[in-house]
Formats: C-alpha cells, structure tokens, sequence
C-alpha cells in the first residue's frame, strides 16, 4: 500500500480538535464533491485559499487562509500552525461521513500537474470505518497521521450507523521531498506499530452476478441507485475497487440500452481516467441526452 501512517500525536492535543470539531453545526458543512459521495458524506473547508469559501480546492498557488468556518475554529487552526509548515499548505478540511456513506472507488488529481500532498487525521471514529487503496482495504485510528497516495484508486467511509470525520491537509507536493517533511517536527510523533489492514472474504461472484443480470429492467433513473449499490461490495469482499466499472459496462451491455452504455463510460472517464473537468457530470450527461431527445422528436 502507498499511503501509510506517519505516528500519532498527543491524545491530550487530538481531544481538544475533537471536541472544538464536534460543536460544528450542519451547516459548516457543504455539499461540495455530491459526484463522489453515496449517502451523507460531506466536508467543511476550514481553510483555503483566499476568497474561496466553495469548499472546492483548486490546485491553486497562494497561501490557505482560514475561511469563514475556519474563523470558528482556533483550536485546529493553532495546532495546525504548530504541527506543520504553512507556508506549503493549500486547505484544510473536515470530511465527515455518516450511516453507511462512503465515497466512490476514484482516483484524484487526474487534470492536476503534480496533485496534493494529502494528510488524514482522524478525529472521531466508528468500527465500521474503512478506507481502500487499490486490493487493500485499511482503517485508520484516532490521533494517527496518514498520508494519501490519492493517485491510487480509492474509497472510504462508514459501513455502519457511525459517523466518523477526519482533518484532512493538503499541501503542495514537492516529489523530492517525502510527506513527512510538511511537519515542522516528524520526530515528536508516537510510532504507530499495529496492522492497519483488514482482511476481507472472497467475492460471491454468484450474487454479483444476479445483481448484474437486472440490466433488463434498469433505465438512466435508476442508474445512481445501482452504482451507490456497487460501490460499497469492494470493502466487504476481496476484489478491487476499480472493478465497479466494470461491473457498470456490464450492466449497462445487458441492458442494450445505449444510453446505460454511454453512462458507464463517462463515469469510468470521469472517475479513473480523465477527471472531472474533461468530463460532464452525470445531472449534465443526462440533460443532454433528454434535450437531444426533445430536439429528435420535434424534428
Ligand atoms: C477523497 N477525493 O478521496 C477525496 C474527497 C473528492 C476527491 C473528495 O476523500
Ligand atoms: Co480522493
């Protein structure tokens, strides 16, 4: 596995970020990246560059700042200060994840030149709390400091009625430098020695099969429900995330339904391949197709 846990930190200092994050209302959180989340997964841009309170984080140059919901939160921001080298650093976020939701099997920084330096520490927990990367499927612990290879394919979230949020840091990524060099002292962190990875049964591929073999029945309407379905298998049974899409292709074949078809492949594009900015989303992908519909019939 690519991403890998860095150490602990102080528990004293992780339950002060614990307790001043768990105060946050609702509406600190936005709905920012709705195309990767199935179910109630969200984030809260605590920090970001200047002037930008979307919750999306560009691949931008300047400085994160604080943001509106940041201004309410000193106590990360002063640890964060303490922790890490600023001057690298591009947002800071919270993403939380609640009864069952995860984010869909992905790859990130696919339009980006050279992506994030991404750091996860989790906050609060749940057992049912699971990350993927690539046939790995891994948890990580309160008070620990994970970097991301978000290159790989992956997926994580909550597989039960919890909730868990993880501080999540992004910083400029110098590919000569390792991950550990964004923390002002990498050798004050506790050594995380226990095994982080989860193993998982073997895939049904007798059950898959007969949730594939419902192509018949399925229109565009219906099409999120399946995906949300699919895409939570790879972190019960042993198969690889990136195996959903394929399992879309063929639900989309059975179906003989060109445009089930042409979904499968824009999402494959949209999430392993191309990224989102050379690709439409779904709510646009289906627009056009009832517009062009429209247009055909009108003719
Ligand atoms: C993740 N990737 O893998 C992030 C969340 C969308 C992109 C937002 O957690
Ligand atoms: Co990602």
């Amino acid at each position: 596995m690519k991403s890998y846990s860095l150490g602990k930190f102080d528990s004293v200092q992780v339950d002060s970020l614990i307790d001043e994050t768990s105060a946050l209302t609702d509406d600190a959180y936005s709905s920012a990246y709705q195309e990767y989340s199935i179910g109630l997964w969200d984030t809260a841009t605590l920090w970001n560059e200047a002037g930008n309170e979307s919750g999306d984080v560009p691949e931008h140059a300047s400085i994160a700042v604080p943001t509106f919901v940041g201004a309410s939160t000193p106590t990360v921001n002063e640890f964060v200060r303490s922790q890490f080298h600023v001057g690298a650093l591009r947002a800071v976020r919270l993403f939380r994840a609640r009864q069952g939701a995860i984010i869909i099997p992905h790859r990130d920084y696919l339009e980006h030149s050279n992506g994030f330096c991404r750091m996860h520490i989790p906050l609060l927990t749940t057992p049912g709390a699971r990350n993927s990367e690539n046939n790995e499927i891994y948890r990580m612990l309160p008070g620990e400091l994970w970097f991301l290879d978000s290159n790989e394919v992956h997926s994580g979230g909550v597989l039960d009625s919890g909730t868990r949020i993880h501080l999540v840091l992004d910083f400029t990524y110098d590919h000569s430098e390792t991950p550990a060099s964004v923390l002002k002292q990498a050798d004050l962190l506790r050594p995380v020695t226990r095994n982080a990875q989860i193993p998982r049964p073997e895939l049904d591929r007798d059950a898959l099969e007969s949730l594939l073999g419902g192509g018949g029945v399925v229109t565009l309407a219906m099409w999120p429900a399946l995906v949300q379905m699919l895409a939570r298998i790879h972190l019960t049974s042993d198969v690889h995330p990136a195996e959903l899409y394929d399992w879309l292709d063929e639900l989309a074949a059975r179906s003989g339904n060109r445009e089930l078809v042409a979904e499968a492949r824009r999402m494959r594009r949209y999430f392993l391949t191309d990224g989102i900015s050379k690709t439409p989303s779904f709510e646009r992908f289906w627009r056009d197709l009832d517009a062009a519909r429209e247009k055909e019939l009108v003719a």
